[in-house]
């Protein structure tokens, strides 16, 4: 008989519904009513609210939903309004920054200037979905950890789509909204940039991608396989560690030598989540301001390849990624 694994199944009580505390919550932010669902209960806790809304909440969820339907009624312009066409090309369509012509300045609103606007309301958005991270947690009494975590990945999307289309002194530098344009976009980058690869931040943004994947599926299959001995309840097991703990970390110890600790690993996760965004956004942020060409840049400064095994790249070198206009 197969032994219980507990991968997939996940034990679920059911008591009266969980309010969560008062003190210093405003409670007229907060819904009233909770549900109880035994699918989601699959996935996490079966009790669906309260739900907590607030100022902010209600602005990022406005702004976010205008960012969306403008986004979407330039598809369905673009789709002639026919939505047979709308739907089959939706994955292909962009609302498309201004051309380059237009600078920093204001465009016509069929030529980008939808664009600038709509991006107008996804920073809001992105925004006030930040400081609604900050304010619960100030009520919940908690430490700021997941704003911070947030924030990075805000820095990239503020270099991607603000800071670096400023610097460069063109809208046109900012990312299309669109499934496959705006890896169009990623793609022509890293061309017109002499291939992201040489650039070390991009590098190092990747270790931290792999490296999350890596620290979550070793801390996720951990806990599961210390969960029959109550494993997954963190807290008591940092203040009594108990045998699940003990195990967990004498496993590691023997397989490498090494283990963390039960509030190590997540300090492991929390840094290595946050440096994917950060290195990348310094990554970003670099090119085309202080690095044209990574490719030369690396042959240059002995990453990557060695500039007398491999010759240095000339211009020409690059002719078939330019645009076509050079
Ligand atoms: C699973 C949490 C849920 C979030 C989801 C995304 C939207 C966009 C809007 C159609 C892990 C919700 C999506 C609200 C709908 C319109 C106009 C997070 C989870 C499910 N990308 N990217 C995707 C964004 C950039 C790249 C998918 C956003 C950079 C590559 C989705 C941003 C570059 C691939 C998406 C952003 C880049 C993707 C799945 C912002 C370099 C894929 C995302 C605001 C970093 C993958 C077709 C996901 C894909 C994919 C959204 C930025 C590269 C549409 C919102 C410019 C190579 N990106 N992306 O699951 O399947 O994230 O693309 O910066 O292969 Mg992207
Ligand atoms: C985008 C942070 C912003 C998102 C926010 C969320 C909403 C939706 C709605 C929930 C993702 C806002 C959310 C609005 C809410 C709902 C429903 C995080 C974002 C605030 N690369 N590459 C990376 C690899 C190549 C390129 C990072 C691998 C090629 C460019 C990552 C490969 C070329 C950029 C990474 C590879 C290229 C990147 C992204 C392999 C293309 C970036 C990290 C194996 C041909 C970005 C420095 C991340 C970056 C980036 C991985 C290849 C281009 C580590 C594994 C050579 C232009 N690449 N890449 O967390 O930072 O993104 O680069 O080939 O801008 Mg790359």
């Amino acid at each position: 008989m197969a032994e219980y694994q507990n991968i997939f199944s996940q034990v679920q009580v059911q008591g009266p519904a969980e309010m969560g505390m008062v003190e210093n919550a405003d409670l007229r932010e907060r819904t009233n009513g909770a549900r109880f669902s035994a699918l989601l209960g699959w996935f996490g806790n079966a009790q669906l609210g309260p739900f907590y809304l607030g100022p902010y909440g209600v602005l990022s969820l406005a702004s976010g939903v205008t960012w969306f339907v403008m986004v979407g009624i330039s598809f369905w312009v673009q789709a002639g309004f026919s939505p047979g066409v709308f739907f089959r090309d939706l994955f292909y369509m962009a609302l498309e920054p201004p051309a380059p012509s237009y600078g920093l300045g204001f465009a016509p609103l069929w030529e980008g200037g939808l664009w600038l606007i709509a991006s107008f309301f996804l920073l809001v958005s992105v925004i006030s979905w930040w400081m609604r991270s900050w304010v619960l947690a100030n009520q919940l009494g908690m430490g700021k950890h997941v704003c911070y975590a947030f924030a990075s990945a805000i820095w990239l999307f503020l270099v991607l789509g603000l800071i670096r289309p400023i610097l460069m002194g063109s809208w046109s530098e900012a990312v299309p909204y669109g499934v496959f344009p705006h890896l169009d976009w990623t793609n022509l980058f890293s061309l017109s940039y002499g291939n992201l690869f040489y650039n070390p931040f991009h590098a190092l943004s990747i270790v931290f991608l792999y490296g999350s994947t890596l620290l979550f599926a070793m801390h996720g299959a951990t806990i599961l396989a210390v969960s029959r001995f109550g494993g997954d309840r963190e807290l008591e097991q940092i203040y009594d560690r108990g045998t699940a703990s003990e195990r967990a970390g004498l496993f590691w110890r023997w397989t490498m030598g090494f283990n963390a600790t039960m509030e190590g690993i997540h300090r492991w996760a929390w840094w290595f989540a946050v440096l994917c965004t950060l290195t990348g956004g310094i990554g970003i942020l670099l090119t085309g301001t202080v690095v044209d060409d990574w490719f030369t840049w690396a042959q240059q400064h002995g990453y990557g390849a060695a500039s007398n095994y491999i010759p240095a790249a000339t211009p020409e070198d690059f002719l078939p990624y330019l645009p076509l206009e050079e």
